[in-house]
């Protein structure tokens, strides 16, 4: 898979070098680019932003450079591409969403900063590539590149050879199909820490029992933290 970056701060994405990632990246079976918007600027200042028309608070990003960038990105491969922009407004983002940027071949991702993006960027996207307009959830963050970490990590461990052992991706709480409870606790040794003891129930060597457990803690956990996703089940 071919993942591009486009960010006035590409330093924010070093960590992706790091971990499953990075071995991703490594191994071959992801291409990542990071690209800093100001390469597509052409004066002094490598200015991005500029006022609101209309007035208001803050500043936003200029189009000319990120239509370049966009022209620049489309030259540089002939894979179909996937536009994915963060922003507060966009559809939020689920494992559902994960699984369906996994199946791409191209993700360019654009981070705005200031108030976002021109919206004749957003609206030139729409119709000339694939565009996802994207949320990492109801807070605000100052711009989109943690957005694209986080989406970035999420995508990267669904493609095939990634993860060593697939059943792990089969058996998590929001796989497909799954029942999507939260996960239960998990416990490793000692089997006392701090006089804290491990549930007797994991020791017993009882898997039907400890079966049983699993399921009654992730469903109080979920009623407790997530009654949302029980809607539909009431009983
Ligand atoms: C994403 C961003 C800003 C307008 C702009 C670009 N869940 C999320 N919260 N905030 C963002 C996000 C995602 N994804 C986000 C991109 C940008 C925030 N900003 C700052 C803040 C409020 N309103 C600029």
């Amino acid at each position: 898979m071919r993942l591009d970056i486009v960010s006035i701060f590409p330093d924010y994405f070093a960590p992706l070098s790091l971990s499953l990632v990075g071995k991703a990246i490594q191994g071959g079976i992801v291409d990542l680019q990071v690209h800093d918007l100001r390469a597509w600027t052409h004066d002094r200042h490598h200015t991005t932003d500029d006022t609101p028309y209309g007035g208001g608070a803050g500043m936003v990003m200029k189009p000319e450079p990120w239509g370049e960038a966009l022209d620049a990105l489309e030259e540089a491969s002939s894979l179909p591409m996937t536009v994915v922009v963060p922003t507060p407004a966009g559809r939020p983002f689920t494992q559902e969403l994960a699984y369906e940027l996994a199946e791409r071949q191209r993700l360019v991702f654009a981070c705005g900063r200031y108030e976002g993006i021109d919206q004749r960027v957003i609206d030139h996207c729409a119709d000339t590539y694939e565009l996802i307009e994207v949320s990492l959830g109801d807070y605000v963050l100052n711009g989109g590149e943690v957005a694209v970490l986080a989406i970035v990590e999420a995508v990267v461990r669904l493609l095939p050879g990634v993860i060593g052992n697939p059943q792990s991706l089969v058996e998590e709480s929001h796989a497909p199909g799954h029942s999507r409870l939260l996960e239960y606790p998990n416990y490793t040794k000692p089997p006392v820490w701090r006089e804290r003891a491990v549930p007797d129930v994991l020791l017993s060597g009882h898997h039907g029992r400890v079966a049983e457990w699993r399921a009654e803690q992730a469903l109080e956990r979920t009623r407790q933290r997530r009654p949302d996703l029980l809607e539909g089940e009431i009983s």
